[in-house]
């Protein structure tokens, strides 16, 4: 960095404000190339003591300051590069900033910026500041009136938060829109928008009976695809009322497709901000796993209308407490809309392969951390999903109804305010009288806790000792116990048993739940007839690594017949990690996934379809490299792909079968039952190609890829075309560019387009260097950008990984480069090189030397050096 090391904010150095902004008047004056922006400040003090105001800015240009009416002299305030300060102040002020700035150049995509033809804000989590001086924290929360002025040829919509309260059509051609929000906010949730788009307009009826407008706009072209979504919207509104009580608050609520954008979507008030990814769906352009993604954003975002804006946190040590809570409920929205066991074998797939992965490493931290250089890089799985995994825990140890009466209270003492992951954990306890104390642990102590599980059997009594460590993480080298739930059955119905324990346990419809919360917990079943087969973590009720060692026909048992979907899943995981392992697994798996297979071909039940469906899978290598302790990379990939080729091999004709049984000519659904039936389509497809070559191979695929008649079977098509070491090499490019060519005018397609290539180990560096070369690739796309290089870093673990380090040097230089531009997204991509320790001695040394290259890069951005010298740091 130029400038030096840059400042570590801690959690323990926060103070609240001295001073409150209660009413801000923005006006934004939207030119070719800069945009003036005037902001009208009320200010009141809060603490009797303080006598000047801190506002943060950065990259502004200031072109005046007014206090109550008067312009204020140069020496009459302070400004650096990241504050503006003005003193000798008393109880109540006006203050007026004028500033310019230039959204037209602004490529970080923080702040106000462009996209296509249109100018869009992204504030959270300090973007504000890049747009005014302003107190960009949120603990200040005022009352927004905006007006945007724009040229009304080529802006015709200019949107803000609230209610629009006047509008106005100049002579000049300038077109001018006031904005009003009623309820206070801070500057994260600030939104703006201009430009010519298209809208589609709908209503929804709340409990109450309040009418409330809805509408989607995008770029006219994408319209068309945005139906999908307003279904969402509408399916949660009317869920967030039936599951928590919360009714929406505003008249109207709006939500916007961008093309450029670092995540996935924002929830700003009234007006949400998203991706086109997470909001554009047609059978032609979303995949069905698009489908279920533009559900659950739209979902989440939706939620956050409460659990992040009426209550907001008090700090960004605190997102947690919104992200956390926020991913909790779109979880149970999900699982509510398709299938709950389903949802939770997804969700900690991801979990395991990813946030376990983070916990493992360099970059391990709290859900409330307590430090941080630059807070969007804490825009992270633990943050996210472990944070949502603690309030499921919060739900399972409270049970539903005294959950609900939890999350009442918090909503309404908090309500308008700022609050804390500790505020949060009050109200859970008020409400259940149960201690959680020892729970809030789980903010403040990085790392997996691992759970190890012993049983005994005597004269029918099953002991059960369950043993608790975690281990160390930077800079926490001493883990306290955790309090955790445990929910415990049993594979097969059994009656009149007793349960002895020291720990808290209580019957559920689900099994035993056990309390623990000390080091080492015994529990006794008593009254047993003979042994049964232990159905450990039901429903994965915490975020625990298990080390239980049984007998694999136990495992097997429970593949078959345990009634928690998620532990029959889990069960088939264990066994397969004992297989890549080496530990000599004493069940034939291969007859295994016959069994399931015969299943699939039998059931008539669309969530049991689906379950399989995830069955059917061997785990990736993601997840197979956080199981294994110690691995080496060739050799889990390779002997994956001989697994799935002795598969193949072993069921060639239920392959097919199963491929055919489900095709079918009804049209797309992005339902349940549809979805089931497409995911068993083309996992027999899969399978059964890698029993094909020659003429029977490519006449396969070409007539599958053609006869599909949606993303999600032309995609599994593609997946074989681009994947097949066997596919004839001039099929594999006459249909990529048969792709291209039929679907170059939809992105999010060509994003896939991409990002198949990108991910597939038949694709060398070289190759991926003429991706990047070709007319459509650019990097100032997020989208773009993310689907060759977090494809290539995230799944092409051949070619990433390979002994010459060449793939580490590729993704390193793209990195590189890319943080000039966008030092968020940037930062992002690296993760794959943050994992260094999980990998053998030589690509350990390859990967941090690129490590080192960016972080010794002179004008490395805040982003990128946080990632790259916590990462490379002992
Ligand atoms: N709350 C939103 C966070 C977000 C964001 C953070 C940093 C940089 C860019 C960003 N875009 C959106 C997303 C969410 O709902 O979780
Ligand atoms: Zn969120």
């Amino acid at each position: 960095m130029k400038e030096g090391q840059p400042n570590e904010i801690r959690l323990a150095d926060y103070e609240p404000p001295g001073y409150t902004t209660k009413e801000t008047t923005l006006h934004f004056d939207l030119q070719d190339g800069s945009t003036e922006v005037t902001s009208h400040l009320l200010v009141e003090r809060l603490d009797p003591n303080a006598s000047s105001l801190t506002l943060d800015g950065e990259e502004l240009e200031l072109l005046e300051v007014k206090l109550d009416g008067v312009v204020l002299e140069g020496n009459e305030y302070s400004v650096d590069d990241e504050n503006l300060e003005i003193h000798g102040l008393g109880e109540r002020h006006e203050v007026e900033i004028r500033t310019r700035i230039k959204p037209e150049e602004n490529t970080a995509l923080e702040g106000l910026y462009r996209s296509s033809q249109m100018y869009c804000t992204q504030c959270e989590a300090q973007g504000f500041r890049k747009i005014t001086y302003y107190q960009d924290r949120p603990d200040v929360q005022s009352r927004f009136t905006t007006t945007i002025v724009a040229d009304g040829d080529t802006y015709p919509t200019l949107l803000s938060n609230g209610n629009k309260v006047a509008e106005e059509s100049r002579e000049d051609g300038r077109l001018s829109v006031t904005w009003e929000d009623p309820f206070p906010k801070p500057s994260y949730l600030f939104a703006l928008v201009a430009g010519n788009l298209a809208v589609i307009e709908d209503r929804y009826i709340t409990g109450s009976g309040r009418e409330i407008t809805l509408r989607i706009y995008s770029e006219p072209h994408n319209i068309g695809q945005c139906e999908y979504a307003m279904d969402a919207l509408k399916r949660s509104m009317a869920w967030d009322e039936h599951t928590y009580g919360r009714e929406y608050d505003l008249d109207i609520f709006m939500i916007v497709a961008v093309e450029d954008f670092n995540m996935g979507a924002m929830e700003n008030k009234g007006l949400n901000i998203f991706n086109t990814s997470c909001v554009l769906a047609s059978p032609d352009t979303a995949t069905d796993a698009a489908y279920q993604r533009v559900e659950a954003v739209v979902a989440h975002e939706y939620f956050h209308n409460w659990s992040g804006n009426r209550v907001t946190c008090r700090d960004w040590f605190q997102l947690s407490l919104k992200e956390g809570f926020t991913v909790f409920r779109d979880a149970q929205f999900s699982a509510d809309m398709n299938s709950e066991p389903v949802k939770r074998v997804e969700d900690v797939t991801f979990l395991r392969s990813i946030q376990f992965a983070e916990d493992a490493g360099p970059l391990a931290h709290a859900v409330r951390p307590d430090s941080y250089i630059e807070i969007s890089n804490f825009y992270t799985t633990t943050i996210y999903e472990k944070g949502a995994e603690i309030v499921g825990m919060y739900h399972t140890l409270l049970g539903p109804e005294k959950f609900r009466a939890g999350t009442d209270l918090y909503f309404d003492r908090h309500d308008g305010s700022a609050a804390t992951t500790d505020d949060f954990a009050s109200c859970m306890s008020e409400v259940s009288g149960i201690d959680l104390t020892q729970f809030k642990r789980w903010y403040e102590q990085a790392g997996t806790p691992e759970l190890t599980v012993r049983e005994s059997y005597h004269d029918g009594v099953l002991k059960l000792t369950v043993e608790q460590q975690c281990p160390p993480t930077p800079r926490q080298a001493e883990k306290m116990p955790f309090h955790l739930p445990v929910l415990i059955g049993f594979a097969d119905h059994v009656s009149g048993v007793e349960v002895h324990t020291d720990a808290a346990v209580e019957e559920r419809a689900a099994g035993w739940l056990l309390q623990i919360r000390e080091a080492v917990t015994n529990v006794e079943f008593r009254g047993l007839e003979e042994r049964p087969v232990v159905s450990f973590l039901r429903s994965f009720s915490a975020p625990v690594k298990v080390h239980h060692a049984r007998p694999d026909e136990e495992l097997a048992h429970l593949v078959k017949h345990d009634a928690d979907g998620f532990v029959r899943w889990d069960a088939m995981q264990t066994l397969w990690v004992k297989h890549f392992r080496g530990d000599g697994v004493t069940v034939d798996l291969v007859s295994l996934v016959g069994d399931l297979l015969d299943q699939a071909l039998d059931s008539t039940d669309a969530e049991e379809r689906l379950l399989l469906g995830t069955m059917l899978a061997v785990p990736d290598e993601n997840y197979l490299f956080e199981e294994l302790d110690e691995f080496e990379v060739d050799s889990v990939c390779q002997a994956r792909e001989e697994m799935l080729d002795l598969l193949a091999g072993t069921h060639a004709e239920a392959w097919r079968r199963l491929m055919e049984l489900y095709s079918t000519d009804e049209p797309y659904s992005p339902e349940a039952r549809a979805i089931a039936r497409r995911t068993l389509k083309n996992t027999g497809f899969s399978y059964y190609t890698r029993t094909l070559e020659g003429e029977q191979l490519s006449s396969l695929v070409e007539s599958r890829y053609r006869m599909a008649d949606n993303l999600t079977d032309r995609r599994a098509a593609l997946a074989i075309v681009t994947r097949h070491p066997g596919l004839d090499p001039n099929l594999r490019s006459r249909v990529l560019t048969d792709f291209y060519d039929a679907w170059q005018d939809e992105a999010l397609v060509i994003d896939l387009w991409f990002n198949i290539q990108a991910q597939s180990p038949l694709t060398s560096v070289d190759d991926l260097r003429q991706l990047e070369a070709h007319p459509a690739f650019s990097t100032s796309n997020p989208n773009r950008a993310r689907s060759v290089y977090a494809a290539f870093g995230m799944l092409n673990h051949q070619v990433l990984h390979d002994r010459s380090g060449s793939g580490y040097v590729y993704l390193a230089d793209a990195i590189g480069r890319l943080d000039g531009s966008n030092p968020q997204l940037a930062a992002r991509l690296a993760t794959p090189l943050t994992r260094w320790q999980r990998y053998d001695r030589e690509r350990q040394a390859l990967m941090r030397s690129e490590l080192e290259k960016l972080a010794a890069a002179e004008s490395i951005s805040k982003d990128l050096y946080e990632i790259v010298t916590k990462s490379l740091r002992d």
